[in-house]
């Protein structure tokens, strides 16, 4: 039976056991530029299989929060290389989380304060987090009311993708990319009929509310090879004020879709993010979906995150449910969760007030393990 310490070849990527740090924003990127404090911070988490770096946005348009990186200039880049030869120092593995918000924005992080854009003109009922850089304070704010996509946006946005990625693998030296089409931002907006109400190529039929998410997909399978390609989903996730009326019959068109593409892996998000695994007004059938994608000829790792413990984790392995299993807040709080995992050790608590924004607290000074 496969072990969570257990290495595992995910596509192109050869990891050394089957434990992800999970995408966590941390709003700790000044101007969107990361920095070295960020390439410490990654590097101390090495020791996971694969690190799945914070969600990094792939245009001007696809910011939502102050502080988020991006990547899609030379600064960026630049600081990003920085990251991933820390990290390639140390030994880890790491892909970089592809993101446009969509609705999720504020007009004074779009480009000429501009509304944001989303599938169709209707606001989320979700805060953002902008930082006030005159005195450095942050705090919560309404989302702005968006505007809905042209559809000859729709191919800009798609390129935005794809060039992200290849400068991602190309230029800043990741070893792959994870696709953001979880938690109520665009591709996920442009997914489900809460969000997506257009009459056009792209909404009403599962078909057409999935296109923009597949041509996203296909265009950065083909900048970078779909053994360099991950894609993260959240079938019932009420993540950014988000729904589907049908998720079941909606991601299993999708997984059957994406079961064609090569792709290294898939990222399942179960239940509510960040919280209860089980919604009882949201049912899905997570093992349905993943036969989907098998029956589709889909041969990535499968996945799966959202408050996993040690024996969650290692059941879920064992079984054959999960090839490799995604923690979050406890690699916040453990930069050797690996280790602290394999002797089952203590673990040390999160703080959530560092969490989003501020420096070194919170961020880089969680304690290792004294060497035994
Ligand atoms: C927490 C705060 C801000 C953004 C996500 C990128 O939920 C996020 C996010 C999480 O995917």
């Amino acid at each position: 039976m496969p072990s969570l310490f257990d290495r595992v070849q995910m596509g192109d990527i050869a990891l050394a056991n089957r434990i992800a740090m999970a995408p966590l924003t941390r709003n700790r990127a000044p101007n969107a530029i990361p920095t070295a404090l960020m390439a410490q911070y990654y590097a101390q988490r090495a020791s996971a299989g694969l690190l799945i770096t914070e969600a990094t946005a792939i245009s001007p348009q696809g910011q939502g929060y102050a502080d988020v990186p991006g990547l899609y200039s030379t600064e960026q880049l630049d600081g990003w290389k920085k990251v991933t030869q820390a990290i390639h120092d140390a030994g880890g593995k790491v892909v970089v989380q592809l993101w446009h918000v969509g609705r999720v924005s504020h007009s004074s992080l779009q480009p000429g304060n501009l509304p944001p854009v989303a599938p169709s003109a209707i606001a989320a009922k979700s805060k953002t987090y902008l930082i006030d850089h005159a005195t450095g304070q942050g705090h919560f704010a309404a989302t702005s009311t968006p505007r809905a996509l042209e559809v000859d946006e729709l191919p800009g946005i798609v390129h935005d993708f794809q060039i992200a990625a290849r400068n991602a693998v190309g230029t800043a030296g990741f070893d792959g990319v994870e696709i953001h089409a979880a938690n109520g931002y665009l591709l996920d907006q442009f997914l489900k009929t809460g969000a997506n109400q257009r009459q056009d190529d792209y909404g009403g039929s599962i078909k057409n509310r999935a296109r923009l998410l597949l041509e996203v997909t296909r265009a950065v399978v083909e900048a970078v090879g779909g053994g360099k390609v991950g894609i993260r989903l959240s079938p019932v996730t009420p993540a950014n004020d988000i729904h589907d009326d049908a998720p079941q019959a909606l991601f299993e068109y999708v997984l059957r879709q994406l079961g064609h593409l090569n792709l290294a892996y898939i990222h399942i998000v179960e239940g509510a993010t960040g919280g209860p695994r089980e919604l009882p007004d949201r049912p899905f059938d997570y093992d349905a979906l993943k036969a989907a994608y098998r029956a589709a000829g889909g041969k990535g790792a499968w996945m799966l995150n959202n408050a996993y413990t040690r024996e969650l984790a290692e059941q879920a392995v064992a079984s054959g449910r999960a090839d490799v299993v995604a923690f979050g807040k406890a690699f916040i709080a453990n930069p050797d969760l690996v280790e602290r995992l394999r002797q089952n050790a203590p673990l040390n608590a999160w703080d959530q007030s560092t969490f989003y924004g501020g420096g070194a607290q919170g961020y880089t000074d969680y304690p290792v393990l004294a060497a035994s």
